[in-house]
């Protein structure tokens, strides 16, 4: 008999992963009507081991009138690192950007904190009501900003990706999340619905989008480590960053 409900590695992660999956789930739950989203059966929960760590992968996936999925998982390689990552996919009946979050810890120290509002029109700029939002937000300062790789172009000016050094940093970076989420969802509920003719621009730069975060080579390597070369590619191309079809 399989477990009809996985383990969580929730309990296990780094604290600030924990933090972040609560305010990313509760913003969701506090503005959009929430349907249950079916991944293929066998890439809900995944456990791999290749070479050495073990690899745990937990998904929870959603749909709304807006999205045609939301995407929350939690990752744990070895006792190491662990890993969140979350993308909404907007349905291409609405021009909506793309939200995506990842933030990865390696032995207790915050590595990598990413999140943007990426564009997916043909200009590559945020609606202006977007902007507008964004502008108003607080000004942040955190001591280790760092650059983004070259496939990070689809990105947008308001993109915030640091190591945060300390608690409040990592407490800064959750909060700014949340703002980006709230504008994000409270934005959505109140765009109209595209016509069919209009929704091929969107459909391209979500495709623009996608393609580029398959180049992502840190995230394919530990994937590959785990699981081998061609489930990483039918993970990452249909579940991290499928495309719309
Ligand atoms: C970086 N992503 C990373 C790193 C790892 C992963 C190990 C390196 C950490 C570091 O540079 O400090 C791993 N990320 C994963 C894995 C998954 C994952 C295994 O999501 C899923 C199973 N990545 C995204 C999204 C964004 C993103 C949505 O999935 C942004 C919105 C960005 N991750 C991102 C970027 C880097 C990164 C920009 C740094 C890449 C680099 O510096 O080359």
């Amino acid at each position: 008999m399989p477990d009809l409900i996985p383990p969580s590695i929730r309990e296990q992660q780094h604290p600030l992963i924990r933090q972040l999956s609560d305010r990313i789930e509760s913003v969701w739950q506090q503005y959009l009507d929430l349907s249950p989203y079916d991944l293929p059966a066998d890439l809900g929960y995944v456990e791999g081991k290749l070479e050495g760590e073990r690899l745990v992968i937990q998904n929870r996936c959603y749909q709304t009138p807006q999205f045609r999925k939301l995407h929350l998982e939690l990752a744990r390689v070895g006792n190491t690192l662990d890993i969140l990552h979350c993308v909404m996919f907007p349905r291409p009946s609405y021009a909506l950007p793309m939200f995506g979050t990842d933030l990865v810890a390696g032995r207790g120290q915050i590595s990598a904190a990413i999140v943007d509002l990426s564009p997916v029109s043909e200009n590559y700029a945020l609606p202006e009501s977007y902007q507008s939002a964004l502008r108003s937000l607080p000004r942040l300062e955190f001591a280790q900003p760092r650059d983004l790789p070259g496939w990070g172009n689809i990105f947008s000016q308001f993109c915030l990706f640091v190591r945060p050094t300390d608690e409040a940093e990592g407490d800064q970076f959750v909060q700014r999340v949340a703002d980006f989420l709230s504008i994000h969802c409270q934005q959505a509920i109140a765009t109209p619905a595209l016509t069919r003719e209009q929704q091929a621009g969107v459909l391209a730069g979500q495709q623009r989008y996608c393609l580029q975060q398959q180049q992502n080579d840190k995230t394919r390597r530990v994937l590959e480590k785990a699981f081998g070369a061609d489930w990483a590619e039918r993970y990452m191309t249909t579940v991290l960053f499928d495309l719309p079809v």
